[in-house]
């Protein structure tokens, strides 16, 4: 069986006093390479003064985790800079907090060329290579230039944007050939496949074959979506665990008989907080009848503290609740518990089987795994609903969500209110249709069939010989 190789920007192995600290991902990635007896390879998250391309090799309960260490330089450029500065907010259709910076363009090519330096080394023929993510798109093609002839295959957790928005971008043109040196390319959507392939075709003349590939830049790709998922046992152990009926437990008593709206979420941009709170506000204004009988939970946590764009939205964030609280608060009732500490999964899970809303409205996500995660928490007896944004990816899998428009004040807070008014036949029924969901196309489903797709397509390739395509057509 050959090895699986893992790249991220940063690893995330198990800890060694248990599991519930990984995310599903890493979890899931962990257990991939266990099966597959592979490596997990990214940046230690550590700065040396002089890049010395050394890797630390460690075996964490069952993984072998290889790291290395990065310049300041390389953290600025690459990490803070063209990932977190440029590709981030394009990706997620800001452009108005895009950085369009040369160094940080150089400094990303140079730390993709320092993975690839370091990775080389630690592949054996064989060996099938999975990278993750925006911050390593040009990987591919550094591996094949040293050589590397082996499967590769690329998973992007973000969106691809429109194609006008990514003309923005400074060599727009070498990111996207760059992506013609993997075998597979994933995205979680066919919304965002779709957006790649219509780049490919119209900027640079490319075409797409019967069979769902892709060819340009004289190379072929495959393009497919796989929507990403969780694990749903973990999170029905969680919940009852001793930490996750607490938790529940505290929400149920300081509930007081009141519903329970809920948003958990990194601190982002992305993640559409203040408009939430803007609409809930409208909810409160324009229902005083609900006052008193409901309240919002947000759980915002900190996270890219580096990054201008981010130094000011918990002032931010803390000013709006604290204005919305001033209107509507009431002696002996706050409209929204504004929380910004970060809580233990199993104390997530008892947050989420205790809320009676969810309220998923990012203005752009990739997927976003808490509508997956609130869901699997819920109550077969008594779920809950899910309020989700229809530019999260996970709409294009949970139709029997209330899907709104996270731009509309009005269409949220009536969302709201039909989710806090709906008879609970309907909350059982949409709910074993979200939970069906969730389980079938989970974590482990998302892995595997990533998996198998590389190995096919690297197959087809290597049996094939590998076209050259003379310059014009529009490919070159
Ligand atoms: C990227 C894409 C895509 C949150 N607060 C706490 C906590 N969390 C956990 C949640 C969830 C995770 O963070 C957030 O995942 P999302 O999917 O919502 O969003 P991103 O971090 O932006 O992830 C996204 C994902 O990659 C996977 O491909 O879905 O679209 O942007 O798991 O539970 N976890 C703990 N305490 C907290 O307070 N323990």
């Amino acid at each position: 069986m050959s090895r699986l190789i893992v790249v991220s920007n940063r690893v995330n192995p198990p800890a060694p006093e248990g599991a519930s600290s990984q995310g599903g991902l890493a979890m899931a990635i962990s257990a991939a390479l266990r099966e597959y007896s592979g490596v997990w390879f990214g940046w230690s998250g550590n700065s040396t003064p002089t890049y010395t391309g050394q890797l630390s090799m460690q075996r964490v309960n069952g993984v072998t985790v290889a790291t290395m260490d990065l310049e300041e330089q390389d953290i600025e450029e690459y990490y803070n800079g063209y990932a977190n500065r440029t590709l981030w907010p394009l990706f997620h259709y800001r452009i108005d907090l895009t950085q369009y910076e040369r160094s940080y363009g150089e400094g990303y090519e140079r730390v993709n060329a320092r993975f690839a330096d370091t990775l080389v080394p630690l592949i054996e023929p064989g060996d099938i290579v999975w990278v993750q993510d925006y911050h390593l798109i040009p990987l591919a093609r550094e591996l094949r230039a040293r050589g590397v002839k082996n499967a590769i295959g690329f998973f992007l957790h973000i969106p691809w944007p429109a194609r006008e928005l990514i003309l923005t971008l400074p060599r727009h043109r070498q990111l996207v050939e760059s992506m013609f040196h993997y075998d597979v390319l994933g995205f979680h959507t066919e919304e965002w496949k779709n957006a790649f392939n219509s780049y490919v075709l119209h900027e640079v003349g490319g075409m797409q074959l019967s069979d769902g590939r892709v060819r340009a830049f004289g190379r072929m790709v495959r393009p497919q979506a796989f929507p990403i998922g969780i694990d749903p046992a973990a999170f029905v152990s969680l919940k009852t665990s001793a930490l996750g009926q607490e938790s529940y437990d505290r929400m149920v008593e300081s509930k007081a008989g009141r519903k329970m709206l809920l948003g958990v979420d990194r601190l982002d941009y992305s993640k559409g907080i203040d408009e939430r709170l803007l609409a809930y506000d409208r909810l409160l204004a324009d229902n005083p009848d609900l006052k008193r009988k409901i309240f919002l939970l947000q759980i915002s946590t900190a996270t890219r503290s580096e990054v201008e764009a981010y130094q000011d939205m918990f002032a931010k964030l803390d000013a709006l609740s604290g204005r919305i609280n001033g209107a509507h608060a009431e002696m002996d009732w706050i409209p929204i518990r504004n929380v910004h500490r970060m809580h233990s999964r199993e104390e997530l899970a008892g947050i989420y089987r205790a809320a009676d809303v969810a309220l998923v409205t990012p203005l752009r996500d990739g997927m976003n795994l808490v509508a997956k995660e609130y869901v699997a928490a819920q109550d077969e007896d008594d779920p809950g609903v899910l309020v989700l944004s229809r530019f999260a990816g996970a709409a294009a899998q949970m139709k029997d969500a209330l899907i709104v428009n996270p731009f509309s004040q009005e269409d949220v807070a009536d969302a709201i209110k039909k989710a806090l008014a709906m008879p609970l036949e309907e909350r059982r029924k949409r709910w074993r249709a979200l939970m069906d969901g969730v389980e079938r196309d989970d974590i482990v489903a998302w892995r595997d069939k990533f998996v198998a797709a590389l190995r096919e397509a690297h197959k087809a390739g290597a049996a094939r010989p590998r076209p050259r395509i003379a310059a014009g057509g529009g490919e070159g």
